[in-house]
């Protein structure tokens, strides 16, 4: 986002420190809380990984309780493709990596990916 509302301040002499006479510097009045964009983590379905084991990985990962983890991954089985989270850059991305890589310790073929909502 652009910043609207600037503000000059003219130098002079007799300051105590900043721009000489005839300079000026421009300061940000309103505060920059640029939010920032956030990122949907998706699990696809698969024919392979077992049911319990998409539960445990949104119960470890994700934070959802036995009900919610069973909501989503039946969601996924039945739809192909389901929200786990939603969350900022880094966070998705380190979810997505948690996943993908207990997913490969346990030989299941699930998928984890990220996209920007
Ligand atoms: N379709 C899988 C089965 O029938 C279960 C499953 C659900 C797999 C969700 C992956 O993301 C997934 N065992």
């Amino acid at each position: 986002m652009i910043a609207k509302s600037i503000r000059m301040q003219q130098g002079s002499e007799g300051d105590k420190g900043g721009p000489g006479r005839g300079t000026s510097v421009i300061t940000r009045t309103k505060p920059k809380t640029k939010k920032p964009s956030l990122y949907r983590v998706l699990l696809l379905n698969d024919d392979y990984t077992p049911m319990e084991f998409v539960v445990h990985i949104l119960e470890r990962f994700f934070q959802k309780n036995r009900e919610e983890a069973t909501r989503i991954m039946l969601h996924v089985h039945n739809h192909g493709v389901g929200e786990c989270g939603v969350f900022t850059y880094e966070v998705a991305e380190t979810k997505v990596t948690q996943v993908m890589d207990f997913a490969r310790e346990h030989q299941h073929p699930l998928q984890c990916v990220m996209e920007k909502k």
